[in-house]
């Protein structure tokens, strides 16, 4: 792979010194007419070209190294290696495969399924590689739902954290959903009501759960049901609780995922789909806790910003950062009161350090 990488830096770099001086437009069409080229090459790659193959749509559930998946047909659960010519189309694009990704899978070879195509993802949650070089790593795809946990006391309920959340489901394309637990630790309801208005206000499913007094958890069931969902949230707040008293046993169904993949005793799982009983999947994942906001996110953050969306189209520049800009539809907001200032405040801190 590093030598490949190299390869190509050298080739584009040749590419870049052989340039005249053109005029702009003329940048313009040579980019146009190369990425052209690759998408070409690309849409060759994707589709098989195999005419012997039997091939059918599954779900990854698990990667491990060495390319094997997991994968979920309709009918059973198979271990698959991707194809050569896949590696070759997802090391120019995507990097690997992900859990949750829609794939298809040659049936033809049996037992030796092999992954053929990469069916186009719906959303992914992706981690940043930290250095200039390092490349970013989708760590699931096609997750419906982001489980944002907070809890009203220990730790006490942090709005901002609820925002940073807020942003993150809507750059990555995933329904968000509010759970404040621990409410058995609530004593004053209106102080609690009062924290969550803004967020009723435009329009954020929550639910309030107890995992003591089973508060809300049939409610958040009902929520999680036929979906693919993952928990995030501050340490403390209930996840693993919250996991626990939806699906007792939940433990025992990653045991068996692990019993299941003996063939590789050296694979690390980065995150892995566990069935609920009632419909659905969790992602269960190490990797969610380094999902965060980047330094890049300073130019979609004015537009993601919850409750933001219904005003920013109506600011007078299109790249509005809402800070004082004149003709800014969210500070006029701010000032007739339609937009909480606590949360306003909360904006600014978090274009200021994403
Ligand atoms: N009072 C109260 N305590 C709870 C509730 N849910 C969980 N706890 C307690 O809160 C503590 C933390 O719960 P965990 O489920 O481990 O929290 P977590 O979010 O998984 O934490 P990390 O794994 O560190 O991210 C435990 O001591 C739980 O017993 C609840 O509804 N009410
Ligand atoms: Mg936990
Ligand atoms: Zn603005």
């Amino acid at each position: 792979m590093k030598q490949k990488d190299k390869k190509q830096h050298i080739k584009f770099k040749g590419r870049l010194r052989n340039i005249s001086l053109p005029d702009l437009d003329v940048l313009d069409d040579q980019r146009e007419a190369s990425a052209y080229k690759t998408a070409r090459i690309s849409s060759k790659l994707k589709h098989s070209q195999k005419n012997d193959s039997e091939l059918q749509v599954g779900r990854v559930m698990e990667v491990m190294s060495n390319y094997q998946c997991r994968v979920a047909l309709a009918d059973q659960t198979v271990m698959a290696s991707i194809s050569g010519r896949l590696k070759q189309f997802l090391y120019q694009s995507s990097g690997l495969l992900a859990v949750g990704d829609q794939v298809e899978l040659d049936l033809a070879p049996a037992p030796d399924f092999r992954i053929e195509n990469l069916i186009p993802r719906r959303n992914s949650l992706i981690r940043y590689g930290s250095g200039t070089f390092q490349r970013d790593i989708v760590i699931a795809a096609n997750i419906d739902i982001l489980v944002i946990t907070t809890s009203w006391l220990m730790p006490r309920f942090k709005p901002g954290l609820v925002d940073r959340y807020l942003i993150l489901a809507a750059k990555h394309n995933i329904a968000p959903l509010i759970v404040v637990n621990k409410i058995d630790l609530c004593r004053d309801f209106e102080e609690l009501e009062e924290s969550l208005a803004y967020y009723r206000q435009i329009g954020c499913k929550i639910i309030l759960t107890s995992t003591i007094s089973g508060e809300g958890i049939d409610e958040l069931r009902d929520m999680l049901k036929d979906r693919d969902s993952v928990f995030s949230g501050h340490s403390g707040a209930g996840k693993s609780s919250l996991i626990n008293c939806l699906e007792p046993g939940i433990e025992l169904l990653t045991a068996e995922v692990s019993d299941f993949n003996e063939k590789g005793k050296h694979t690390t799982t980065q995150a892995v789909l566990l069935p609920w009983s009632f419909g659905g999947h969790l992602l269960d994942t190490p990797g969610i806790k380094t999902i965060s906001l980047h330094q890049d996110d300073v130019k979609i953050i004015p537009k993601l910003f919850p409750g933001f969306d219904a005003y920013y189209p109506l600011c007078k520049f299109r790249d509005c950062s809402h800070i004082e800009e004149v003709g800014c539809a969210v500070l006029e907001a701010l000032e007739k009161g339609e937009i909480d200032p606590e949360r306003y405040e909360s904006y600014r801190w978090i274009l200021q350090s994403p």
